[in-house]
């Protein structure tokens, strides 16, 4: 990935090159650029301000300047981020999309904010996405730059050393992170919970949701209510699969895995080969499951009888609406494929590719076990998890 900024304060980015993102530029993960946005000047005082038409406060970003930013960096059909409290909220779901773009321009404004034509002309060549970092007045928009670059960065594939530690986060599925601990296992009269020493890892896995879904509550209770209001937990409906849905099935699988081929760059995975016919044989032979949103086919998942191993139940085609994600939806279609599993099920099995951090961090979050990556472009990998006495 390619990150350019444009900034009046440009060491005001020097801490890219520090922490996380500094490796990724080591290791050619990630290459960075920072321009001082007076180098598009060409008076003597290298002016990028002036005041506002319409009288008021403060001063206003010349256009001149961050157009001709623009103009050398090529931005057409490239994503230009701006950071402006009028921005939509950076969420763990905008990071993970915008992980998905091969470059990122970064303008960071200052004063009162850049001159809106040049957003609109922005809009008219590139993807232009305003952001903002929280319902708070900062003095510019570096702080925020550093803030999106960071959410970002760490989800690149292959960017952070171990990608089980980026299992277990927060808003990564609607939920708050559970409290962790380490050694000691007594600390001035506070003891670790004894369901962690245990090695029970269904136990744990379990007392973990519980206090992920309890925390949330109490701090968050917004983010279990925005799951709700989108239909989350109770409020999604999971519903036997008619062959009257296949059409809309069809078009949300493929939209879910162009988002898989290009975590994993690999188009050759199934799911995006299949047609109309493909799909109403699937919902023939597995127990296919569906969730609507305002009539709007937003989720789906299925599960079977692995053949000739009744004991396992495999789970497939997982999927929530790319818009959607981050709301838990997700979670709750997973659990539904492990609840309507027959009697006489040991374990759940299900792949997803190994590039699919997301994926990985869900499943993993759930209990399930990488046990077997096969040698394809994006594996896939075989994760597994014994199916717990109820
Ligand atoms: C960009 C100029 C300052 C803002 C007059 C103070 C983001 N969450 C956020 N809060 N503030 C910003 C932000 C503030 C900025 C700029 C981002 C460029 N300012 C302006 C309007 C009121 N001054 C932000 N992301």
């Amino acid at each position: 990935m390619r990150l350019d900024y444009v900034s009046i304060f440009p060491d005001y980015l020097a801490p890219l090159r520090l922490s996380l993102p500094g490796k990724a530029v080591a290791s050619g993960l990630l290459e960075l650029h920072v321009h001082d946005l007076r180098d598009f000047t060409h008076d003597r005082h290298r002016t990028v301000d002036d005041t506002p038409y319409g009288g008021g406060a403060g001063m206003v970003m010349k256009p001149e300047p961050l157009g001709e930013a623009l103009d050398t960096l090529e931005v057409d059909g490239v994503t230009v981020v701006v950071p402006t409290p009028s921005g939509r909220p950076l969420t763990q779901a905008l990071a993970a999309d915008l992980a998905t773009r091969e470059r990122l321009v970064f303008l960071c404004g200052r004063y009162e904010g850049i001159d809106q034509r040049v957003l609109d002309h922005a809009a008219e060549r590139a993807e232009l996405v305003e952001v903002s970092l929280g319902d708070y007045v900062l003095n510019g928009g570096e702080v925020a730059a550093l803030a999106v670059t960071e959410a970002v960065v760490r989800l690149l594939p292959g960017f952070m050393g171990n990608a089980a530690s980026l299992v277990e986060e927060s808003h990564t599925d609607g939920l708050l992170e559970y409290p962790v601990y380490t050694k000691p296992a007594a600390w001035r009269g506070h003891e670790v919970p004894p369901v962690l020493m245990g090695g029970n890892h269904g136990a744990i896995a379990a007392w973990r949701e519980e206090q992920a879904r309890e925390r949330t509550a109490a701090r968050r209770p917004d983010l279990l209510h925005a799951s709700a209001l989108a239909g989350g937990d109770d409020g999604w409906e999971v519903v036997p699969a008619s062959p009257a849905d296949a059409p809309e099935l069809l078009t949300l699988q493929l939209a879910c895995w162009v988002t898989e081929a290009l975590v994993n760059e690999d188009l050759s995975i199934p799911p995006l080969h299949e047609d109309l016919d493909d799909v109403l044989a699937g919902i023939e032979e597995w127990d296919t499951y569906v969730v609507r949103a305002a009539g709007r086919l937003v989720g789906s998942v299925r599960g079977r009888r692995v053949p000739d191993e009744p004991a396992t139940w495999e789970i497939g085609r997982l999927m929530a609406a790319p818009d959607l994600r981050g709301r838990g939806l997700g979670r709750v279609l997973l659990e539904h494929a492990q609840r309507v599993a027959p009697a006489g099920t040991e374990r759940f099995t299900l792949v997803t590719g190994k590039y699919s951090e997301a994926n990985l961090r869900r499943y993993k979050r759930a209990g399930f076990r990488v046990v077997e990556t096969y040698d394809g472009p994006s594996g896939p990998v075989l994760l597994s998890k014994p199916r717990r006495r109820r």
